[in-house]
């Protein structure tokens, strides 16, 4: 028999490890819509929309290559509703004298597919993903020499690996890293220019009838869906973003303007994540972008370093950390997850419109999703399965392996400081400083307590309160209790007392929405 060939969701690359060498009249590729993958959580329904779209015009360009393509539809009536079943199936009509498959993105696919040499009777051979930049097995060698893991320390080696922005051995402009001049605020009524939105095509559309009639009661709207399904509208993105955002990318990457729910960013993420785009050409075009002056440093690093520092950081350190990862909880956060999270109904203006454009769009940007509803979720200790469920299902670039590490270990610091070295907890103040969301909200940045006081205020020292035995020893952070020590304990207590009363009044999302 043939070679099986299955291919999953987010494996979308036609030069993928187990397509490559292979002959197309000696391969039969498998690509399979289940039910397990659309419902381990209730998704987005852009999110369905945009997989299973872009699956099939997936499948569509194979054989229009000549390649045999065998593809499940969802709503197929023997349809097994998951991988292994529908691989069983699939030996049964082939009978392969091997499946070559790529291991997958996420823990839990991957125990499932370690399984299949068990259970078949052919060869079934697990590839390596070599899409990324550092395998598994070289982040596990370099995080193995480590008593903490920095991503500062990772990325310089993956800028030495790849040769990226190096000029003889040494950093392009003399510095790793020019975080410090990605800070900007954002400039009055500043507005990035539009992106190139794909229409619906009818593969889209169908897809988009299918969410609708399977997956009504799924959080999020259809009506924006304006991601690319192919990987030439993934170009045309891209090529747009390089012409167009990243030479401001840098300055205001940590910016937040109400209602502008792009500004400079990339917007590819689910690309990337999809295998419609590969992240280091994009990181080589950027950085020809600088060799030849149509960006600035401060910009072109800040992008590399988002795609072969932090990306291929937060995959490393999830196959390091599972499955202990999931269920972490360094700070015993046991608040159920507030019900706006998903209503978007609260006075909080900064939240209510990063959850508009998580409705909207199935996207925030970086800072929105870090600074506004982390921040949140690690201030008032939300459970950390409750928060990585909701990230999980929300955004349309969502898989375990990015999201989970991002959520446990950066927001929530539910890994107790193996990722990072210090919580990213922030009151009022900053938030103020870096969007125009303060200015019009029904709470004011600048009261501290009582009535009208921005919530952010209270709860950034109930949280430093009560988690001063861990904290305090930190030499990021422990200086702040001299402040804290400093205002006496009617200003604590009003501060506390602020909080609690806050706390109190948030209801807990109704169960359903994430799905158990
Ligand atoms: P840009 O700002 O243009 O950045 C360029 C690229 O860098 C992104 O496309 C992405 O591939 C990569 N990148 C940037 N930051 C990170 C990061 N922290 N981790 C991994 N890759 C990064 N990203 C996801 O792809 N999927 C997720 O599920 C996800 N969940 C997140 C949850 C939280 C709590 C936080 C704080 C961040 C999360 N991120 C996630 C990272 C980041 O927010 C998104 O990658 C980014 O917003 C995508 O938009 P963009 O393509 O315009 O990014
Ligand atoms: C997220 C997702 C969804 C919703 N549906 C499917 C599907 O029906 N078939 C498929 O192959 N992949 C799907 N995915 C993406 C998978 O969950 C993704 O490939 C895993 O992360 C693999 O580890």
């Amino acid at each position: 028999g043939p070679i099986l060939v299955p291919v999953l969701g987010d494996q979308l690359t036609r030069t993928l490890a187990s397509l490559r060498g292979r002959t197309k009249d000696d391969s039969v590729i498998l690509m399979m819509e289940v039910w397990d993958e659309a419902t381990y959580v209730k998704h987005h329904k852009q999110k369905i929309v945009l997989i299973f779209s872009a699956m099939r015009h997936f499948a569509q360009e194979l054989r229009d290559a000549g390649w045999t393509v065998d593809y499940t539809r969802l709503t197929d009536k023997d349809n097994a509703g998951s991988f292994t079943g529908e691989v069983a199936r699939a030996a049964e009509r082939h009978n392969p004298r091997a499946i070559h498959i790529v291991e997958a993105g996420e823990w839990r696919v991957q125990q499932a597919i370690e399984e299949w040499p068990d259970k078949f009777d052919c060869k079934v051979e697990i590839l390596p993903d070599d899409r990324f930049v550092c395998s598994i097995a070289e982040f596990g060698d370099w995080a193995a020499d480590r008593k903490t893991l920095r991503m500062e320390n990772f990325y310089q080696e993956m800028r030495k690996k790849t040769g990226l922005l190096m000029d003889d051995g040494k950093p392009a402009g003399g510095q790793w890293n020019y975080d410090k001049d990605n800070r900007a605020p954002p400039k009055d009524g500043m507005s990035a220019p539009a992106r190139p939105k794909p229409e619906p095509d009818e593969i889209t559309r169908e897809a988009m009838d299918l969410v609708e009639a399977e997956f009504p009661d799924h959080f999020g709207d259809l009506g924006r869906f304006q991601w690319p399904v192919t990987r030439d509208e993934a170009e045309t993105a891209a090529d747009a973003f390089f012409a167009e955002r990243l030479p401001d990318f840098g300055t205001y990457q940590d910016a937040m303007v109400h209602g502008q729910d792009d500004l400079f960013h990339s917007m590819l993420s689910t690309s990337i994540n999809l295998g419609l785009l590969d992240p280091m050409e994009l990181c080589r075009r950027a950085e020809d972008a600088y060799r030849n002056g149509d960006a600035p440093l401060n910009a072109v690093e800040g992008f590399i370093r988002q795609l072969i520092g932090w990306r291929e950081y937060v995959r490393g350190f999830y196959w390091h950390h599972m499955p202990d990862l999931e269920s972490a909880n360094a700070l015993n956060a046991q608040r159920g997850l507030p019900e706006f999270y998903w209503t978007g109904e609260t006075d909080m203006r900064c939240l209510a419109d990063c959850i508009r454009s998580t409705r909207e769009n199935a996207h925030a940007h970086h800072i929105q999703r870090l600074m506004v509803l982390g921040n949140f979720a690690l201030l008032a200790g939300i459970k950390p399965r409750e928060v990585q469920d909701w990230f999980l299902v929300v955004y349309a670039d969502a898989y375990e392996w990015v999201e989970l590490p991002n959520v446990a270990a950066m927001i929530l610091y539910a890994d107790g400081g193996k990722l990072a070295s210090k919580p990213y907890a922030a009151s009022a103040n900053y938030i103020n400083k870096m969007s125009d969301y303060c200015k019009d909200c029904a709470y004011s940045a600048s009261k501290k307590t009582g009535d009208g006081a921005c919530p952010f205020n209270s709860l950034y020292w109930h949280f430093m309160d009560r988690h001063r035995d861990r904290l305090e020893s930190n030499h990021r952070i422990g200086r702040i209790y001299a402040n804290w020590d400093r205002m006496g304990e009617d200003k604590q207590q009003d501060y506390l007392d602020t909080a609690d009363a806050f706390l109190r009044t948030l209801t807990p999302a109704k169960s359903g929405w994430a799905g158990d």
